[in-house]
């Protein structure tokens, strides 16, 4: 692994007392009998923590007296220990209780919630694992979270199988790991919209999500092929809008039931759901189901082709307004995270003026909601309020937004657009911008990508996958496996610790975990399976 030397010292301290206190255990008068030594994996970590320093030789190893300790007092801890012991239970059929402190005998991993650890940041942990205990602290439960994923990548693949299987140890190497992430925003987005995908299957993609360290999870609602959430007060939204897809399959749509099931399901991961109904261009869909809403006397019909830029709401008509305050105030009240997404990209019919008072408009609307709003880089041709968020995703236009004191979620295309495909081979996606391997989403800074942008503009990266050409969740996971852990690496990682070689070399050892897991992924020839 590329270190530091500074780390390295270190890593060469904890290795010469590690030796030492090994040392004074074989110094008892009568020997123990020889036990098979347990094999030790080096840590494999996708996202790379942002400091780890082994111990050479020591691991503790679960057993069937393994439990795990947490205030049980405090029911999110407890759900986050509990979750942790169910992922260990699985595979190896040990009971591990979940108890508190006191109950706890030897040979207990320990999560620890210590709010005046507030250097560790709302992610971040610290992980110290000896042959004696896994003791894990994080001022947050998020952070708690996150380390129990790092737990997980600490193991042996085999944690990740469904089924009962034989080892002669679980072993966790001794180390110390202190971790927070680069950027507050390392998103996913699915589009929903061009192909419908089930609340099972946006769950499964979660699941990967957390198992990257990512806390966001962008949903396009709508697009100009289907309207997918139910909005009370426009029951012909999803009623007419939700009845195609792309290539003219039966679409389909979430009931706000649904939404709140993955909102659950994602916030029990903290996962924050972003959701954009996109507007005022990319609205075929609705206008099929409001034909009011569109200027042309021609009422829309559905549409199941991949054209984009040139269905819009009419701008200058109120009801356009009310039907944007219905949308944003029903998904808003069901939304427990702080951003609403507007879309805002690729509006060919309007004018510039019509586009930026619409925009500016509609920003008030989120506003009134309670909730920041975020679109493409398009919005930043309108005045923006500081706490709007411009997604970069195609030209340097998203640094407009810097002049108003907005912030950047970089999503440009070439690096981080899982839909397109990785070479001209790659049967599924698209290549309007080119063909995107692994090296490729994975060797860029994003504090230096943007001329005039600086780490301290960016909120963090975002991984789009549109879904064109994707039918289904398991053609998703072919385009975002292994671009998406990339992506997770660029947002966690901090930029020196990052190294292609060596990302590519711990990323090979994910495959029997995705295949344990049922993802489906691309063998890119660029990593050394
Ligand atoms: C563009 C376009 C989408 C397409 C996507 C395909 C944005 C922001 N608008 O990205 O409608 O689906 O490319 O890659």
């Amino acid at each position: 692994m590329h270190r530091k030397d500074s780390q390295q010292q270190r890593v060469r301290a904890f290795a010469v007392i590690a030796f030492v206190v090994a040392g004074a255990a074989c110094a008892r008068p009568v020997a123990p009998p020889p036990t098979p030594q347990p094999v030790i994996r080096p840590p494999q970590l996708v996202p790379s923590p942002a400091s780890l320093v082994t111990a050479s030789g020591a691991a503790f190893n679960i057993t069937r007296a393994t439990g795990i300790s947490v205030d049980t007092t405090n029911a999110e801890v407890r759900a986050i220990g509990e979750m942790l012991a169910a992922l260990i239970r699985r595979p190896t059929g040990f009971p591990v209780a979940v108890t508190s402190p006191s109950t706890t005998a030897g040979g207990a991993i320990i999560l620890r919630l210590a709010p005046e650890r507030s250097s560790l940041g709302g992610e971040g942990y610290e992980l110290n694992v000896t042959t004696d205990s896994v003791r894990l602290v994080a001022a947050s439960p998020a952070g708690l979270f996150r380390g129990i994923q790092t737990v997980r990548q600490l193991l042996p693949v085999d944690i990740e199988s469904e089924m009962g299987i034989e080892r002669s140890s679980w072993t966790i190497p001794a180390l110390t790991i202190v971790d927070q992430p680069r950027f507050a925003w390392r998103g996913a987005m699915l589009d929903v919209a061009r192909h419908f995908f089930t609340v099972r299957e946006v769950q499964q993609y979660i699941d990967v999500l957390a198992l990257y360290k990512l806390n966001v999870l962008h949903l396009h609602l709508a697009d100009d092929q289907g309207w997918r959430i139910v909005i009370n007060s426009r029951p012909k939204l999803t009623a007419i809008g939700s009845l195609t897809q792309v290539g003219g399959g039966p679409g389909g749509f979430y009931t706000q039931q649904d939404y709140q099931d993955i909102v659950r399901y994602a916030r029990a991961r903290y996962i924050t759901i972003v959701p954009e109904i996109d507007m005022p261009g990319h609205i075929n869909a609705g206008l099929a189901a409001y034909p009011d809403l569109a200027c042309s006397t021609r009422p829309p019909g559905l549409y199941s082709g991949t054209d984009v830029g040139w269905s819009t709401l009419c701008v200058d008509k109120e009801a356009t307004y009310a039907f944007v305050d219905d949308v944003v105030r029903e998904i808003s009240a069901i939304t427990p995270g702080p951003y609403f997404h507007i879309g805002g990209d690729e509006v060919q019919t309007l004018t510039p003026e019509q586009y930026v008072r619409f925009v500016e408009r509609v920003q008030g609307i989120v506003n009134k909601y309670g909730k920041k709003m975020i679109g493409w880089e398009e919005i930043t041709k309108a005045r923006l309020n500081p706490t709007t968020v411009a997604q970069q995703w195609k030209s340097d236009s998203a640094t407009a937004a810097l002049q108003y004191g907005s912030k950047l979620v970089l999503s440009p295309a070439p690096k981080a657009y899982l839909d397109m495909k990785y070479t001209p081979s790659t049967k599924l996606g698209l290549n309007w911008a080119g063909y995107v391997e692994v090296r490729d989403s994975y060797d860029w800074d994003p504090a230096t990508y943007m001329k005039g942008v600086t780490e301290r503009d960016i909120v963090g990266v975002e991984a789009p996958t549109w879904s064109e050409t994707l039918r289904n969740i398991s053609a998703v996971e072919y385009l975002a496996i292994p671009r998406l852990p990339a992506i997770a690496e660029v947002g966690w990682t901090p930029q020196a610790a990052r190294d292609w070689e060596n990302f590519r070399s711990r990323l090979a050892t994910h495959e029997p975990r995705w295949q344990y897991l049922g993802v489906n992924y691309y063998r890119s020839p660029q990593v050394p399976w």
